[in-house]
């Protein structure tokens, strides 16, 4: 089960069985080493900008990576023309942070150990507020992934979820994301809208707008913080 990182997907040599993974419980993580993959929030559906957003993902990557122990965090979106991945992956690079703890990756988020070798024991997830499945966009490719399960999971934790914060859901061993991608856990994280057609829409205002995504990440990676501890 040797796959092939995309050329893109550097520093990548990860060559592990999910079913390894449902030996251990819990925080179990294939080789070790707990790890966050997560899109970029509010940038798609909810048209954040580009370049602001790359400054906060940076920024607040800086401030958590060294508080979440041996854990890593890795910033996945599906494209290889990901103009965020590659604004990230430059800023991330002159302020020196660590790429063994922090890097980008291009792939389907929902099947990062079956399609690019790289297992995450923890995925985020871009929600809506009102935590629904479907949609579009990553949350509905992680609510079709993982199956009934994340919907009844989610539901008995949270009927909705405001701007700026997250929320830590165990998935059960039912679910395929857990079973064949070791999936363990999903964070839902609700980022700030600009898009006139969604609801609490910003109206370009990005003093707010900054403020709330900067929260967005802060909270998801303190949620990855207390899964780690
Ligand atoms: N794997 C990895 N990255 C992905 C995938 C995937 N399967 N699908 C999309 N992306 P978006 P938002 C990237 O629109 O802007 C939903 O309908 C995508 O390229 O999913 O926060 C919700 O229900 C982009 O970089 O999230 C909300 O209503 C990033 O994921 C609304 O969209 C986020 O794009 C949230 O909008």
């Amino acid at each position: 089960d040797k796959a092939i990182p995309e050329p893109s997907n550097v520093a990548i040599n990860e060559n592990h069985h999910a079913n390894e993974c449902q030996e251990k419980s819990g925080t179990c993580t294939l080789g070790g080493v707990p790890t966050l993959a997560f899109p970029s929030i509010s940038t798609a559906d909810f048209q954040f900008n580009i370049e602001k957003a790359s400054e906060i993902i940076v920024e607040t990557v800086e401030e958590f990576v060294n508080k979440i122990g041996n854990g890593r965090l890795v910033l996945v979106d599906i494209s290889h023309g990901s103009k965020i991945l590659s604004l990230v992956k430059s800023k991330a690079a002159i302020k020196n942070i660590d790429p063994t703890k922090f890097f980008t990756f291009v792939g389907d988020i929902t099947k990062l150990h079956s399609g690019g070798g790289l297992h995450c024991n923890v995925i985020a997830n871009a929600a809506n507020w009102r935590l629904k499945p479907g949609g579009g966009g990553v949350n509905a490719a992680i609510y079709d992934a993982a199956g009934p399960d994340l919907d009844i999971a989610t539901k008995k934790r949270a009927g909705s979820l405001t701007p700026g914060k997250a929320i830590t859901v165990p998935l059960p061993s039912t679910s395929p994301l857990f079973s064949e991608q070791g999936v363990t856990h999903v964070i839902h994280v609700l980022g700030p809208n600009m898009n006139p057609k969604r609801p609490n829409c910003l109206k370009d205002d990005y003093n707010i707008g900054c403020k709330v995504l900067r929260e967005a990440y802060s909270s998801l990676f303190e949620n990855f913080a207390s899964i780690v501890r």
